[in-house]
């Protein structure tokens, strides 16, 4: 049987036929996306939020890599020219909008919810990091697989060159399908490396079982440009942090705090720069320099 492999698509196929090979094999790259003047632009907005190099101690991101997160609020570029690529959203309104109907009254009303953003991260992997688990992003939103349609929709676009050796994501085709658990169990030997030049970008899922490749380079940085969507039912009804913001909420008790939703769960979410809400914004809790202390996240039960 023919090795399993991520297809390649140029920029400017019909947007029909990337969501054919996407709900097939759940991932596809497209590539010469985004051009690059624009990755040379985003990198330079970005550079003044660049984490010093350091020693990573929670258990999600293996030792020797970085991240800057909400890259969207750091690089309007980043915002409009890869955020809303509009290939990219045309694929994330097109699989992740719910259309629903609703009795109100006497009337059934339809009901559309778009898309919202999920998170916008820039993925730093150094020299000597080893591979980072075999993942299904959409787990942090507890999801139940298989989905009817997909939760979260993912774009990875190479800042720079990706290779096997400088810690290319890995993903494993036709995995968005699998059930839960034991059912489920992702092997690295079927984890295929996705190799991508600057300005390509991997489109996936995020039911597709995934992750960080190892980086056994002496020198070579493995930049990617995040650009996560999910369903937009998934968020409160109030949009809670815009009237009971930081500078509100400092005024308040930690235990009302984590009753409103200034808690991150165990699985990650509702996390701020990878870190512990309470911590980050309010500078309560136990101090985690730099990056959340994930030390919870994905408790093995
Ligand atoms: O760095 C990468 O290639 C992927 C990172 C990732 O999958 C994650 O952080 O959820
Ligand atoms: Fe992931």
């Amino acid at each position: 049987m023919a090795q399993p492999t991520v297809v390649r698509l140029p920029a400017g196929t019909p947007v029909d036929e990337v969501l054919e090979v996407l709900d097939r094999d759940g991932g596809v790259v497209v590539t010469n996306l985004i051009s690059q003047e624009i990755l040379d632009q985003v990198a330079r907005e970005l550079k003044p939020h660049e984490q010093p190099d350091q020693v990573w101690k929670g258990n999600f991101f293996p030792e020797a890599t970085k991240r800057i997160c909400g890259a969207f609020g750091k690089s309007q570029t980043y915002a409009k020219e890869i955020f809303l690529n509009p290939l990219y959203q045309e694929i994330c309104q097109r699989r992740l909008t719910i259309t629903k109907k609703s009795r109100y009254g006497d009337e059934i009303r339809t009901f559309v919810c778009k898309p919202i953003g999920n998170t916008s991260t820039m993925f730093d992997i150094g020299p000597g990091a080893e591979a980072q688990q075999l993942h299904r992003d959409d787990g942090v939103q507890h999801i139940e697989h298989p989905t009817k349609q997909p939760t979260l929709m993912n774009m990875l676009v190479a800042q720079t060159r990706t290779t096997p050796e400088n810690g290319a994501t890995v993903v494993i085709p036709g995995s968005h399908k699998w059930p839960d658990l034991e059912d489920s169990h992702p092997l690295p030997e079927q984890a295929i490396p996705v190799c991508l030049e600057p300005g390509d970008a991997l489109i996936f899922d995020g039911a597709v079982f995934h992750g960080g490749g190892a980086n056994v380079t002496k020198a070579e940085r493995r930049k990617v440009l995040g650009a996560f969507m999910v369903q937009g039912n998934l968020r409160s009804e109030e949009n809670i942090f815009l009237h009971f913001n930081p500078s509100v909420a400092k005024e308040y008790p930690t235990e009302a705090l984590e009753a409103y939703g200034y808690k991150a769960a165990s699985s990650g979410l509702g996390w701020v720069d990878y870190r512990e809400p309470l911590d980050a914004v309010l500078g309560r809790g136990k101090p985690a320099p730099g990056s959340l202390d994930f030390g919870n996240v994905g408790i093995t039960v």
